[in-house]
This record gives structure tokens, C-alpha cells and sequence, in this order.
């Protein structure tokens, strides 16, 4: 079938809207029409050309909902007309990984998924009889796409597809980081650094668990407002404090803090992250996504000294268990979504999505189709 899609043809260029070809769903798979994407700064760190596992061309976008249109052989969990998200990290509830429960890291398909295939290896999008890479599984930056049946999370039918397209990453992996990776617990003081479409939902996380600080770090003085907003008790830029960021945190904190996560990709602030962290006990927890090849350090007398560093992908969530439950907190008004989305485009002006994000003035932009 046709298909309209923002093609990604080289890295470091603009996406192209194209009509591009998409066959139907092989086995185990299924066909969906997305309805609303998110686009999220993985997004643009892989079409940068930074992401070790960027192919081109392909077709970006991890963040979406949509609704199932065909499914194909041996598929039983999902039906035409279910409403769903797509998981860049499945669930297939069998593999070691799932099985562990101790990770929500399913490797199923995930090497494949690596390679912008289909777990057969090969890819269902193509144009002019060339094949377009798949990207994370999901490719939302088109109006329909196939997925495995194991990487989509059923969800209510009464959800806003443009609002919980952003459950697809943003929310979740910020949400989630809180709750299931660092588990904060309650009256807790917590730094984050990067207020951005990640860093806000771990502001709103830490607000939900109870935590006593919620110190935000950005360096874009436009984030306070919504910061604080969603739970921020604290903002720090660290251009304004006239020294090292690091002695300043801990002593605002009397000591360090009990939780810190890094939400930008920098392997400086990523640094600063874990040595804010309170002596003895702090966590602080990965989650930006900082460019292939680059390396963290820091002083090992840091870890000796009882802080500990962790990483999250996708906070820690399985995602057709969690990602439901999140829509439901969302329709709940348990958590706000609404405000964190401030732009809503038509797929032609995907590309201006990049630049509001570049430039700092978008939280989250989503397309819709
Ligand atoms: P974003 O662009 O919306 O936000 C980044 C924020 O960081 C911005 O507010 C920016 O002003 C701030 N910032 C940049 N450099 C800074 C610095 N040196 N000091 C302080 N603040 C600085 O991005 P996002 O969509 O929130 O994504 C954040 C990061 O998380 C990205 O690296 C993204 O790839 C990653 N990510 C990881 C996961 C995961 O599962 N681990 C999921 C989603 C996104
Ligand atoms: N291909 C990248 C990996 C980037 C990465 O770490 N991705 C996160 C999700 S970011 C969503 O916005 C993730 O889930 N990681 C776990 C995994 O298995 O990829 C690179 O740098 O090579
Ligand atoms: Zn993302």
C-alpha cells in the first residue's frame, strides 16, 4: 500500500515527506495506522548521525498510537480496530530477559530491531523497489507502519491519540526512571538535569512519590516555569551560579542528594550527576543518550564511596503490562500530559519539530496524521 512518511535519507539532512511503499503484515506482525507522533531528542540524536545504529534511509520516530488495520498470521493478542502504542522496547514475556523479571530489557527481536529490519531480516517499507530502513521497531513517522505483535501495548479506546502518543517514550521513560529504576522513595532529594520532554516527566515522577527537593538543572532559563509547575522546588542554571556545580548541589542539599538523573546525552553532566549524589547511599540514573563512542569517568573513590551509577532505557517500564497503566493514569488526571505537548503539526512540518526542539522552544512537539 501507499503510505506518506518523513523519509530519512542522510544523516544530517532534513526528512523528506514521501509516498512510499508498505507491504502487509508477515507473520507475528501487525499493520497499524498511527494517528499522532511525538518526536523525541533520540530522534534527532539519530538522524544527527551520532547513533552507532543510524541506517539510512529510514523511516524515525519511536513516540507514536495508532490503531490496528490487519494482522497477520498467528497473531492472537491483537485484533483490527484495538488501539495501540508502539513499544520500542517489546514484551515478549518469554525470552531470559522477561522471564528474569528483574529487567524490562526484552531481547526477543532485539538485534534485529538494531538493523532496521523485521525479525525475518527484512524490511516492509521500500521505495522505487529500494528497501527503507524500519527505525527502533516502530517507524511512527509515517501514517501506517508494521510492528511485531510482542512491541505493542493494547490501550484504552477512549485515550487521545495525540496526547498518549508521548506514553511511547517521554512520559514513560521519565515516569518510569523515578518508580521502577531509582525507586525513589518518599521525601527524597532529587537533582535533575535537563528540563526537557524527559526531564520534566521525572520532575513529575518525583512529585508523585513524594520527594522532598526536586532540584531542576537546565540551562535554558525558559524550562522553570513549567518546571516548576510539574514539581520543581529548586532551579539551578549552571551558568549562573559562578562556580562548580557540584559543591553548589551538595550543599544545597546538605550533603547530596539521595536521587539525581541525567537527562541530556553529556558525558559531562553526567559526571556532575553522580558526584552531587549524597556520600553512602546516593543513586544517579542514565538516561540521556550521549553520542556513540563517547565515555564516562569519573573518580572510582566515588563509588567506593557508596554512590551509585545506573542507566534506564524506557524507565525501567514492560511495556504491554505498564504502558496501559500509564493511559489510565493519564484518563485518571493522575498525571498531566496536556501541558508538556506545545506544539501539534501536520506531518509537513515535521521538520520544524527539530528546529523548535534545537532552539529550545518546544517541550514536546506531536504530529498528527
Ligand atoms: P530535550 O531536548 O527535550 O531536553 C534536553 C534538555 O537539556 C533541554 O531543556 C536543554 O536546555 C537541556 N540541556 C542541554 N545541555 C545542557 C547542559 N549542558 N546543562 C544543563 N542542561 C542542558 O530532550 P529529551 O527529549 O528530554 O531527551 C533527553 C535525553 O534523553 C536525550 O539524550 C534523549 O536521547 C534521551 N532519552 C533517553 C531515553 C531512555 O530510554 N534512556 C528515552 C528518551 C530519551
Ligand atoms: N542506538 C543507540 C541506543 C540509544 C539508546 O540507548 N536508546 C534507548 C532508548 S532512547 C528512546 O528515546 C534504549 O532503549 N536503549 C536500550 C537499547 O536496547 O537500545 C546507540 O547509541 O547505539
Ligand atoms: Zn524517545
Amino acid at each position: 500500500m501507499d503510505v506518506r512518511a518523513a523519509v530519512a535519507f542522510e544523516a544530517g539532512k532534513p526528512l523528506s515527506i514521501e509516498t512510499v511503499q508498505l507491504e502487509g503484515p508477515r507473520a507475528g506482525e501487525v499493520l497499524v495506522e498511527i494517528k499522532a507522533t511525538g518526536v523525541c531528542h533520540t530522534d534527532a540524536y539519530t538522524l544527527s548521525g551520532a547513533d552507532s545504529e543510524g541506517k539510512f534511509p529510514c523511516i524515525l520516530g519511536h513516540e507514536g498510537a495508532g490503531i490496528v488495520v490487519d494482522v497477520g498470521p498467528g497473531v492472537t493478542s491483537l485484533k483490527k480496530g484495538d488501539h495501540v502504542i508502539p513499544l520500542y522496547t517489546p514484551e515478549c514475556r518469554q525470552c531470559e530477559y522477561c522471564l528474569s523479571q528483574r529487567t524490562n530489557l526484552c531481547q526477543a527481536i532485539r538485534e534485529t530491531q538494531g538493523r532496521g529490519v523485521m525479525p525475518d531480516g527484512t524490511s516492509r517499507f521500500s521505495l522505487n523497489g529500494k528497501p527503507i530502513w524500519h527505525y527502533m521497531g516502530t517507524s511512527t513517522f509515517a501514517n501506517y507502519t508494521v510492528a511485531p505483535e510482542i512491541a505493542l501495548a493494547k490501550i484504552r479506546e477512549d485515550a487521545p491519540f495525540e496526547k498518549v502518543c508521548y506514553i511511547g517514550c517521554g512520559v514513560t521513560t521519565g515516569l518510569g526512571a523515578v518508580i521502577w529504576t531509582a525507586k525513589v522513595h518518599p521525601g527524597a532529594n532529587v537533582v535533575v538535569f535537563g528540563l526537557g520532554g524527559i526531564g520534566l516527566n521525572v520532575i513529575q515522577g518525583a512529585r508523585m512519590v513524594g520527594a522532598n527537593m526536586i532540584i531542576g538543572v537546565d540551562l535554558n532559563n525558559g524550562r522553570r516555569e513549567m518546571a516548576e509547575k510539574f514539581g520543581m522546588t529548586h532551579f539551578v542554571n549552571p551558568k549562573e551560579i559562578g562556580g562548580d556545580i557540584v559543591p553548589y548541589l551538595v550543599e544545597l542539599t546538605k550533603g547530596g542528594a539521595d536521587y539525581t538523573f541525567e537527562c541530556i546525552g553529556n558525558i559531562n553532566t553526567m559526571r556532575q550527576a553522580l558526584e552531587c549524589c549524597h556520600k553512602g547511599w546516593g543513586i544517579s540514573t542514565i538516561i540521556g543518550v550521549a553520542p556513540s563512542g563517547a565515555e564516562i569517568s569519573t573518580r572510582p573513590f566515588q563509588l567506593v564511596t557508596g554512590r551509585v551509577w545506573k542507566g534506564s532505557a524506557f524507565g525501567g517500564a514492560r511495556g504491554r503490562t505498564d504502558v496501559p497503566k500509564i493511559v489510565d493514569w493519564y484518563m485518571d488526571g493522575k498525571i498531566n500530559i496536556d501541558d508538556l505537548i506545545t506544539h501539534v503539526v501536520p506531518l509537513e512540518q515535521i521538520n520544524d519539530t527539530f528546529d523548535l526542539m534545537h532552539e529550545g522552544k518546544s517541550i514536546r512537539s506531536v504530529v498528527t496524521f
